[in-house]
């Protein structure tokens, strides 16, 4: 009999125990003993996924206190405390073998000793504790994009949030091929007080890439803990290097032409700036607002979702504005809110809900009253700010029929936006694949939000929207970008967005609605159905055809001084910018490819000549 077997005969009961040898892959056994070993649970169990056992671990969670129940049968709130509220990107290491460097800007550990720090910090983690053992699957089952994950977490609420938010795959496993790669995932929040956890001094996300393993520790926080959410990400983007595909931080939607036209689109955002939104825009589809897999299939680039939900951000969430989510929020459908106000009547407030602040209620903070301070004297919000909303995406009226689709959807173009309030225009195409890669994905620039911990509002790089999760030196994932491109004949579209840029005064100078216009401007010109302006940056669209755009989707009367405002070529701010995205990849970022910075020297040439013969600040005529 194996080791593996032994631990388990002990420390399962008989159901768990055929519930797991159900799944014929030894692999999984030892991964489950080793995890009992280390964490020493009080006992474990195996969920198969049936309602019987989904159900268990919804109703654990709300009988341990990890969530607690609302007036709504179906919605259920999680509280991550004072200290636990983002992602950590400081604790958030990669564990690297001898001989092997990620670059400067990744933040890594000798591998030997992020082990140790990883065994000391688990052993016993689990003591007093059940321990859950969930399997999954990222993208579509069986099909191209499938990668298979074990879940090992000593939160029910984890588990909970996990059966919102991804294809559940025990059945999946039980068929799986003995060599199929698999993903691992291990989690204990640590010691909890109020169903919180309170080491969270000694937080941290261990990622273990020799081993396709992720450790997660002292935190509850979701984008430190669910496995399958940005944990995976970072083994994906290695897989998708060894692979010749793409792993990307990246909504997927189709944009809704004429004639009922679908044509898909992936988008880039960091975290804050308007992916989840941009996903939802009235008259389209989703199909997933997150992270999205990119591969060729038949010459073709295809795109499908790995998730099947949505953990989003619910600040400024109004019936006018977000009418489909609000709708889904204020439905039966299984809900988890986290870090919003419980009310007396045991509804859930956040912030900018469009109504008067509450009086008073349960928050992250414990019991909370208007002028309530912290230990600093700085005053508490009654919701915090990066309060979320956990659901499945099928109660959204917008889901696009393709979720689910074996060989993904086809894609036309692909974003990237940021938080930038004084250098892009609202909307812009790139010449070509590789200066689209290289000026608008690998410059990308946006202000931190408080998704991550630290301070909100500094300018920050961060290439792709990705820069977080990359697990690879930098310059090769650029040059995967480029490979990709030029592996196939027809590549999409890129392009840039700008939803922040502000005027003189301060003022932001385009309207949360504009975001409709400025895709389906883009979808007519994957199409070539519209004319663009040509630009030392890249192609802007022509007045006419905005017009026409804001009339017929927003009935707007858009003025050229609006266009004229907003498509004003900033070209003392796109030197700057090129500086230093120049001097960061100089810096820092040794293996960067050649080319990036031709195309990047180039499109500085361009922009001083313009400048010399044009002037600085120059309004699209000046070009058309
Ligand atoms: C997220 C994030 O929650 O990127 O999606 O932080
Ligand atoms: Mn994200």
């Amino acid at each position: 009999m194996s080791k593996a077997l032994d631990v388990l005969e002990t420390a399962l009961t008989e159901t768990n125990l055929r519930k797991l040898l159900a799944i014929p892959n030894y692999s999984v056994h030892r991964f489950v003993a080793e995890a009992i070993n280390l964490c020493k649970p009080m006992k474990v169990f195996i969920c198969n996924d049936t309602k019987m056992d989904t159900e268990y671990i919804r109703r654990t969670a709300i009988a341990r206190g990890e969530e607690t129940p609302l007036a709504n049968p179906y919605h259920t709130v999680h509280f991550d405390g004072l200290h636990d509220q983002a992602r950590d990107k400081e604790s958030t290491i990669y564990l690297v073998p001898e001989g092997e460097n990620l670059g400067e800007q990744l933040t890594q550990m000798n591998r030997e000793k992020g082990l140790k720090i990883v065994q000391t910090r688990l052993d016993g983690s689990m003591d007093n504790k059940k321990m859950v053992v969930r399997f999954f699957c990222l993208g579509p089952l069986d099909s191209p994009f499938s990668i298979p994950v074990v879940q090992i977490t000593d939160s029910f609420y984890v588990a909970h949030s996990e059966d919102l938010l991804y294809r559940r795959g025990y059945e999946y496993f039980r068929r799986l091929a003995d060599d199929k790669e698999i993903f691992w995932m291990l989690h204990s929040s640590g010691k909890l007080i109020h169903s919180v956890s309170t080491d969270w001094k000694k937080r941290g996300v261990m990622i273990d890439y020799k081993e396709n393993t992720v450790y997660s520790m002292n935190t509850q926080y979701a984008g430190n803990t669910i496995g399958l959410k940005k944990l995976a990400l970072r083994l994906a983007i290695r897989k998708a290097d060894r692979e010749s595909w793409l792993a990307e931080h990246m909504f997927l939607m189709a944009v809704h032409g004429p004639s009922q036209r679908r044509t898909y689109f992936t988008g880039a955002f960091p975290s804050g700036c308007g992916k989840t939104s941009t996903s939802m825009v009235r008259g389209n589809t989703i199909v997933g607002d997150d992270l999205t897999y990119l591969k060729i299939i038949d010459g073709k680039v295809r795109a499908a979702n790995v998730e099947r939900g949505i953990f989003g951000i619910i600040r400024s969430i109004t019936q006018k504005d977000d009418p489909v989510i609000w709708d889904v929020l204020h439905s039966n459908q299984p809900t988890i809110f986290s870090n919003v106000l419980i009310t007396e009547d045991e509804t859930p407030r956040w912030l900018d809900d469009g109504n008067e602040p509450p009086s008073g209620g349960i928050n992250y903070s414990g019991e909370w009253f208007p002028g309530k301070i912290d230990k600093n004297g700085e005053e508490i919000p009654y919701a915090h700010n990066n309060a979320r909303y956990t659901i499945g995406l099928e109660g959204l009226a917008n889901l696009d029929d393709a979720l689910d689709d074996l060989r993904g959807v086809e894609v036309g173009g692909i974003i990237y936006g940021g938080r930038d309030t004084n250098t892009w225009v609202p909307v812009q195409q790139s010449f070509d694949w590789t200066h689209g890669v290289v000026t608008m994905g690998a410059s990308l620039e946006s202000e931190t939000t408080f998704a991550t911990l630290g301070p909100s509002g500094v300018r920050k790089f961060q290439p792709f929207s990705n820069l977080d999760f990359i697990s690879i030196p930098l310059g090769k994932y650029i040059q995967n970008h480029l490979d990709f491109g030029n592996n196939v004949k027809h590549t999409p579209c890129i392009f840039s967005v700008n939803y922040f840029l502000k005027d003189k005064e301060g003022n932001y100078i385009s309207d949360k609605l504009d975001k409709m216009v400025w895709l389906k401007w883009m979808e007519q010109r994957v199409h070539g159905d519209v004319n663009a302006i040509k630009t030392p940056t890249g192609y802007i669209p022509i007045y006419e055809d905005l017009r026409e755009l804001f009339k017929c989707h927003l009935d707007k009367e858009y003025s050229r001084n609006e266009y004229n405002s907003q498509f004003t070529i900033r070209i003392p701010e796109l030197l700057e910018k090129i500086d230093r995205i120049e001097s960061i990849y100089r810096r820092t970022v040794p293996d960067t490819p050649r080319i990036f910075f031709d195309v990047l020297i180039e499109q500085r040439s361009r922009l001083l000549e313009t400048q010399h013969d044009l002037g600085k600040y120059l309004l699209p005529s000046a070009f058309g």
